[in-house]
């Protein structure tokens, strides 16, 4: 029998398929604001296991013996391994783990005082790309996709002695989302929070608040969403605005709108509320701001009024923390950008931590987030559209009642063929039956034959982001003004990028690529075409400092993305930093 087992481990090929079904997606979720937490961030035993030897031997299972009460050889020692502090990259942690991709395993003990009628969830933020739960000889399930959290419900499984495993494999795969190929660093490990969430047994699921985006400003709906489907009611609270209505529910379901004239939020007067909702024994709690976004013609509309998105774009990348920023470096960037004069940040690729819209929303900062559909993407494969579907719904259903969060976007520079016309009009539809409060958009490429804005997703986009090098892909300035009188979109257009490498401290002519000179050049001529384009209604340039980027391997990059307005470390703004701060400033006191 064991031999028969070892034999399986050593050739079975399709070893990952029996950890394909109970995968964690969006409808797992629950709320999380206000709750009885209980934290498993800290040191956890791990191991590199480049051959996935754990899932190919489950070794969750800890098998000591065989049929015959034999002792059976191991090849894992749990509690010997070394111990890393979660959460984390592994790739900052260690110079041989710098460049690992491929699987580390992950395990802890922890006790845990079950309490009578609770539901318990273990919520873990983010770990890329595919990870694999364990707990206490069990499989509890998997969850795919990089940046978005996943929740399993673990109320039987628990005792007061628990051994947890959780397998992470960030291995590159062309039907991932993203694919094999980015332009960014492809960080391993659980980089976000790791926790179980307590709850009672019929709980609150989910709650959405917002203001009725009807252009007067004068009433405010909240939904909820109960864990079972029961008729009942539930309160909504929001003490400073002197609320305390009742909501039906019915089936586990229930609406309501009430009148009210909340201190609208924007970046200038970011005024938050506290919002408390109840229910049978359960309550959840929340800050939210209350604001309208919109289009009208070639506008957008922040509270009724014209804004322009002065912006920036930005990875989450820190020299010495990968993916798993502080909120201190969070709070940093968005206190340098606001230094640029931005409003609006386009927090790119891929969903960034939630806290960083939790503290746009109390610093003032609007925001753009995006999804990873990003260049090649398996257009034509279903799974990968079930994948990037439901990314796009953990990233909704965690944000939304954010504030600062003003647009989706569904994916940045994907060919126009069919195939992903038809790929990303599902998800651009997607997002807009989710979410009636936001505007949708995407990074799209010009069209370089024509240099026409006329990428066909425009159609079903609020706003279209277009991504354009003239002075650096394109080093043919010309382009700029005659793509911009060629192109006649009836919707704003935020130029989504632009932008040119610098190397800190290197110097040469405004033509030497590479050079400070040369990005500061790129910029005032970008500047220039761009401030005279009306429809033009937001920028964010890329970037606001250089990023990882394994690709990238000149002289002047040394594995960086040099396109940064900043150093990598932030301690040095280059001089396009000041150009566009100058222009920035300009359109500041012009408004
Ligand atoms: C782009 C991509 C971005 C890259 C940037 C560059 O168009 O959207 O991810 O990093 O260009 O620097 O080439």
């Amino acid at each position: 029998m064991a031999q028969d087992k070892f034999m399986s481990d050593i050739h079975l090929e399709g070893y990952t398929d029996k950890y394909e079904y109970r995968q964690a997606t969006a409808d797992d979720s629950v709320f999380a604001g206000g709750r009885d937490i209980v934290s498993l961030n800290g040191e956890w035993n791990y191991a590199v296991d480049q051959y996935d030897t754990c899932i190919r031997q489950d070794w969750y299972k800890e098998r000591k013996t065989d049929d015959k009460g034999f002792t059976l050889p191991v090849d894992y020692s749990f509690d010997e391994w070394e111990t890393m502090e979660l959460p984390c990259c592994w790739n900052t942690k260690a110079k041989e783990y710098l460049l690992y991709e491929g699987s580390m395993v992950f395990t802890r003990k922890f006790t845990y005082q079950p309490a009578y009628d609770e539901e318990a969830y273990l919520r873990i933020g983010a770990a890329n790309y595919i990870m694999r739960v364990f707990l206490n000889g069990e499989y509890v399930g998997m969850h795919r996709g990089g940046s978005t959290p996943a929740y399993f419900i673990v109320t039987d499984m628990l005792k007061d002695e628990n051994r947890i495993i959780i397998q992470v494999d960030n291995t590159r795969r062309p039907e991932q989302v993203p694919t094999e190929n980015t332009d960014w660093f492809n960080y391993g490990g659980i980089y976000r929070d790791i926790e179980i969430i307590r709850t009672p047994k019929i709980h609150i699921k989910d709650i959405s608040v917002a203001l009725v985006p009807d252009g007067t400003f004068c009433s405010i709906r909240a939904e909820v969403e109960l864990s079972a489907p029961i008729d009942t009611a539930a309160i909504i609270g929001i003490s400073e605005l002197g609320i305390k209505e009742t909501i039906d529910i019915h089936s586990g379901r229930g609406a309501v709108v009430i009148e009210a004239r909340p201190e609208l939020w924007s970046p200038e007067s970011p005024k938050l509320y506290d919002v408390e909702v109840s229910c049978l024994n359960d309550r959840v709690a929340d800050r939210i701001g209350f604001r309208e976004i919109a289009v009208k013609g070639r506008e957008i509309l922040l509270n009724g009024k014209p804004v322009f998105l002065h912006g920036v774009s930005c990875h989450e990348d820190s020299v010495k923390n990968g993916k798993a920023l502080t909120d201190e470096e969070r709070k940093e960037n968005i206190r340098i950008a606001k230094e640029l004069g931005c409003n609006f940040m386009r927090i790119a690729h891929y969903p960034h931590h939630e806290n960083m819209a939790k503290l746009a929303d109390e610093m003032g900062m609007l925001l753009w987030e995006e999804i990873p559909v990003y260049w090649a993407i398996r257009f034509t494969r279903e799974k990968t559209y079930y994948d990037a579907h439901n990314q796009l719904r953990e990233l909704i259903k965690r944000d939304k009642n954010r504030a600062s969060v003003i647009i989706w976007s569904v994916g940045n520079e994907n060919v126009d063929t069919d195939d992903r016309l038809s790929f990303m009009k599902r998800l651009a539809d997607c997002a807009h039956e989710m979410d009636k409060t936001r505007l949708v958009s995407a990074a799209c490429l010009v069209d370089g034959q024509e240099n026409r804005i006329a990428d066909r997703l425009a159609q079903y986009l609020d706003v279209i982001g277009i991504n354009e090098y003239c002075g650096w892909y394109d080093p043919d300035f010309e382009r700029l003004p005659a793509l911009m009188k060629n192109s006649a979109p009836d919707k704003p257009v935020i130029i989504t990028e632009f932008g040119a490498d610098a190397l800190t401290g290197h110097h040469g002519a405004i033509d030497e690529k590479g050079t400070e000179e040369c990005q500061a050049y790129v910029y005032e001529r970008q500047i220039e075409v761009l401030r005279d384009t009306d429809n033009i209604k937001g920028m964010t340039p890329w970037i606001l400092y250089d990023f990882r980027c394994p690709r990238r391997t000149s002289f002047i990059q040394k594995y960086y993305n040099r396109k940064g307005l900043l150093s990598e470390d932030k301690s040095y703004r280059k001089p396009a930093f000041y150009v566009l701060q100058k222009f920035y400033n300009e359109m500041n006191e012009n408004k």
